[in-house]
């Protein structure tokens, strides 16, 4: 007799807002808060699975329309899930970019994406099993993450209670003063990182993430400072963490010929060096003369991508993310391509929440090939929506959850409180650009900038 199906009897769907600190990046700063979406799918088995992904207006209005397109179905049948997905996009499925910086990822996969975590979860709890046996099984009980380093402000600068001690910014050197006119739908204190706009800045964070976390690789996002400021940062880490692989990503600020002399100037000190320049054919031409790996998140965001890259040999390590890569499942058949044509794998991360970081541990658990430390925002983050006591980083690596699902539990009081937040925010749309123009009216984001 075949066993009974799940079926999917709705789907609740809740934006929130959470305290970010002003991160620096090519393309802006982080707002003050960062959006998620926190999915409940609800079932005719009284099971209830969870999933989380981004919250713009129009991510937003795609989930709400991929829930109704998908209730009904079993939880059992993603790939009946997927196509229901892909059917009711159809004619509205233009990639929306992440801050304008991944932007040609397959908008049906974004979608699907929390809704098939959420699947998993279910399926888990059905079974009495943890999503990363439903993928074929872990290969390691602790998953290792990098320290993930960003050029930062001490505080955000809107604050009223706050003044900048430096008279004139609009170098990226220092917010501007209090200005009446950068109106804060929520000041924030000055976050306990401090400042960190050069070398001993960026030294004194990672020493704080590594004796807090045991971190075994570090991460510079880039693309703030000139590239020159930018190696002698890493040049410095390097000296303060001789042991420690390191990566600097700029997120594509520079030409392929600066890209080049950052590469050979770096030699034998980054582990990889993550998007220096636009484009499979920019990134070919620099990795055609790097002496380290090229790594993406920016040129190979979907699996049509894939072939371009490997023909012209642009990248030697692709940044996983499965909520752009359309779920666990997909983002294993990622893994699976990666390894045939001789690609490393790494794992992106962007401003996420407590169901994020257990499905990137199911899912890196679950990925042989997965060998180099996933990226994460955690340290940065103080608010969550999941109970604590579950996800912590040790020596470096979260445990896997060995309970049913995810391993998570949702904290109602904590998602009614970060979805107030969200309301009274104003912010709808992550727009890293559009907050650092209010404080520097001149800034714009261009690719490549040096
Ligand atoms: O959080 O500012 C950020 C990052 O720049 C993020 O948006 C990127 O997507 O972390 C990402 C990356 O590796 O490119
Ligand atoms: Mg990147």
């Amino acid at each position: 007799m075949a066993p009974a199906s799940i079926r999917i009897t709705g789907a609740r769907i809740t934006p929130v807002a959470f305290v970010d600190p002003p991160l620096l990046n090519t393309v802006g700063v982080h707002q003050p808060y960062a959006l998620r979406a926190i999915i409940e799918l609800v079932t005719d088995a009284g099971l209830v699975g969870l999933g989380e992904t981004y919250a713009d207006t129009r991510h937003l209005a795609r989930l709400h329309a991929a829930a109704e397109a998908i209730t009904g179905l079993d939880v059992f049948a993603l790939n009946a899930i997927r196509a229901a997905i892909a059917d009711r996009l159809r004619g509205d499925d233009a990639a929306v970019g992440t801050a304008g910086m991944i932007t040609s990822a397959s908008a049906v996969d974004q979608v699907f994406s929390p809704f098939e975590v959420a699947c998993l979860d279910v399926q888990g709890h059905a079974g009495g099993r943890p999503v990363a046996d439903l993928l074929g099984g872990a290969v390691r009980d602790a998953v290792p993450f990098s320290a993930y380093l960003f050029y930062k402000w001490a505080f955000h600068p809107h604050s009223p209670s706050l003044r900048s001690p430096h008279p004139h910014p609009p170098s990226l050197r220092s917010p501007p003063p209090h200005s009446p006119s950068l109106h804060s739908p929520h000041p924030q204190e000055p976050d306990p990182w401090g400042e960190a706009l050069d070398p001993a800045g960026l030294v004194a964070q990672a020493r704080r993430m590594v004796d807090e976390y045991g971190f075994t690789a570090i991460k510079l996002k880039g693309g703030v400072f000139p590239p020159e400021e930018e190696m002698a940062a890493i040049e410095e880490l390097h000296s303060a963490f001789p042991h420690i692989p390191l990566r600097l990503d700029p997120n594509a600020a520079w030409t392929p010929q600066t890209s080049v002399k950052v590469a050979s100037g770096l030699a034998g000190i980054l582990e990889y060096l993550e998007d220096p320049t636009p484009g499979i054919a920019g990134m070919a031409e620099v990795a055609a003369q790097a002496p380290m790996p090229l790594a993406t998140n920016m040129c190979v965001v979907a699996f049509d991508q894939l072939a371009p890259a490997v023909a012209a040999g642009a990248v030697k390590v692709v940044l996983s993310d499965h909520h752009y890569w359309g779920g666990l499942q997909r983002s294993r058949l990622l893994a699976g391509i990666c390894d045939t044509f001789g690609l490393g794998l790494s794992m992106h991360s962007n401003s996420h929440l407590g169901i994020s970081l257990a499905a990137m541990v199911h899912l890196a658990a679950a990925t042989p090939n997965l060998t180099y430390a996933c990226d994460t925002h955690w340290p940065w983050k103080t608010e969550d929506v999941v109970k604590p006591g579950v996800l912590s980083i040790r020596n470096g690596s979260v445990a896997v959850p060995a309970t049913p699902g995810l391993g998570v539990e949702l904290d109602r009081d904590a998602l009614a409180a970060l979805h107030e937040q969200y309301l009274r925010c104003g912010i709808r749309d992550r727009d890293d650009t559009g907050y650092m123009r209010r404080i520097d009216p001149a800034f714009e984001a261009i690719s490549p900038r040096w």
